[in-house]
């Protein structure tokens, strides 16, 4: 089902003269209305009349989370804070929390861009979307609540937390759908099992899961235990929150709403775009928003874009899944190492949960990385053989994988921390040292 079929199927032509009229007006907006952009603009001799079509994109500066931060709390508004009807911001790790501003236009676009996410998941005005991703500051669970609105469906504000509370009311009100951090869906599915509920009294068809990378076998391992289809929702803060990609029913990539914003792939050492199909860095340009537009914006996050059209009949560009962000790679004995590649691992071995911790540390001035996960309740004995064959299945299986020998620590059933939001799953101590 498409939402917005003149927008999600126009031919890559007409999009690109699209973007690259979306694209002069708001480089015009932000140079006029935004000293920062004006003043980086000026710093590299570039005006918007140098802006005459997409192509000229490469022209313009970057902005990073660090820009975002410097100009704390509004300095990159291009609106009067008359105009800004909504505030959202992004804690991250460290530091300030990074804000954004919305007029009543982006929030318009925004809700828009989810309902094209719920229509392509095939929900209509007739179902119900629990929502459980948090409300407040973080964009998920409004993001997501005026999408279902816009759509015409039902929401279920739940916000996160509170899981007896999800179950009960997901069963007694029949939600359709659930939206959550892939990792909170698979606490829920757990609790559900807990429950004693049967699964054929849940109306759950549909999972709406983003805020965090998850894998293929993650998705499986979902779709198994709730008995749903999984789709994946991408976005972020800056750019708007989630909404800003989705999956079909094809789910074989996420598409972008690039008539909104724009994508680019970037070699993050060079900044130089990638040849086309390659991976590197995302970049975002939003091309309709006037609250506070973003020029060039790095994500961090690692993927690749793929430009053939979709067999459901989409043309808008689509993502293939994120491998991780440029700052969650770690590097360990001179190994890069994805978060990924381990969950893909584990997600493999049929005797072990979904659940894992990483943790990395140095001793003796070398890197250590140990691995803890959980096997399932039924395979768990006491004997040690089986629990020896296992751990080396799974050092052998991860060493090939990830070039590098982890240590693997077996633990109780249940006994790594669930997560109710986005998962924290590596604990890195070496910054200690
Ligand atoms: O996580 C917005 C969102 C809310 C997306 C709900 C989807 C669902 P931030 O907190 O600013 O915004 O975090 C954005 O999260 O740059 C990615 O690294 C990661 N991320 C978001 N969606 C996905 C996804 C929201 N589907 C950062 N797959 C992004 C992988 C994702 N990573």
């Amino acid at each position: 089902m498409i939402w917005n079929e003149t927008m999600e199927c126009m031919s890559r032509e007409d999009l690109r003269k699209l973007q690259g009229m979306r694209l002069k007006a708001t480089v015009e907006h932000a140079y006029h209305n935004t000293p920062f952009y004006r003043k980086k603009m000026q710093e590299m001799g570039v005006t918007p009349d140098d802006i005459e079509s997409i192509d000229d994109i490469v022209k313009l500066p970057f902005t990073t989370k660090q820009d975002l931060r410097d100009n704390y709390p509004f300095g990159l508004m291009a609106a009067p804070m008359s105009e800004i009807v909504r505030l959202h911001a992004s804690s991250g790790t460290t530091g300030k929390p990074i804000v954004v501003g919305y007029t009543r236009t982006d929030l318009g676009i925004w809700a828009e861009a989810v309902a094209r996410c719920l229509c392509a998941y095939g929900l209509t005005k007739h179902d119900s979307v629990q929502v459980s991703y948090g409300y407040g500051m973080f964009t998920g669970g409004l993001g997501l609540h005026y999408g279902v609105e816009n759509l015409g469906g039902t929401v279920i504000p739940m916000s996160s937390g509170n899981t007896q509370k999800q179950i009960a009311l997901m069963h007694d009100f029949g939600a359709k759908a659930l939206a959550c951090t892939p990792s909170y869906a698979l606490y829920l599915a757990e609790a559900i099992h807990d429950s004693g509920i049967p699964r054929e009294e849940f109306q759950l068809k549909v999972g709406i899961f983003g805020a965090e990378p998850w894998t293929e076998n993650m998705r499986r391992e979902l779709e198994e235990k709730l008995g749903i289809k999984a789709y994946d929702i991408y976005g972020l803060t800056e750019v708007a929150g989630p909404g800003v990609g989705f999956e079909c029913s094809y789910q074989n990539g996420t598409h972008l709403s690039e008539d909104h914003f724009y994508p680019e792939i970037i070699d993050p050492e060079t900044l130089e775009p990638v040849a086309p199909g390659q991976h590197g860095e995302l970049v975002f340009t939003t091309i309709t928003k006037t609250g506070m537009p973003m020029l060039r914006y790095r994500t961090r996050d690692l993927t690749s874009l793929i430009y053939e059209k979709c067999e459901c009949g989409r043309t808008l560009v689509r993502m293939t899944r994120i491998l991780g962000r440029s700052d969650d790679m770690m590097i360990i004995r001179g190994v890069n190492v994805f978060p990924s590649q381990i969950e893909s691992v584990i997600l493999e071995i049929n005797e072990l949960e979904p659940h894992y911790l990483i943790i990395v540390d140095r001793k003796n001035n070398t890197d250590t990385l140990e691995i803890q996960v959980e096997m399932k309740e039924e395979f768990y004995s006491d004997e040690m053989n089986k629990i020896l064959e296992l751990k080396k299945r799974i050092t052998s299986r991860l060493q090939s994988v990830l070039g590098i020998g982890p240590d693997i620590k077996i633990v109780e059933p249940r006994s790594i921390e669930r997560s109710q939001g986005k998962a924290k799953r590596v604990i890195d101590k070496r910054v200690l040292y």
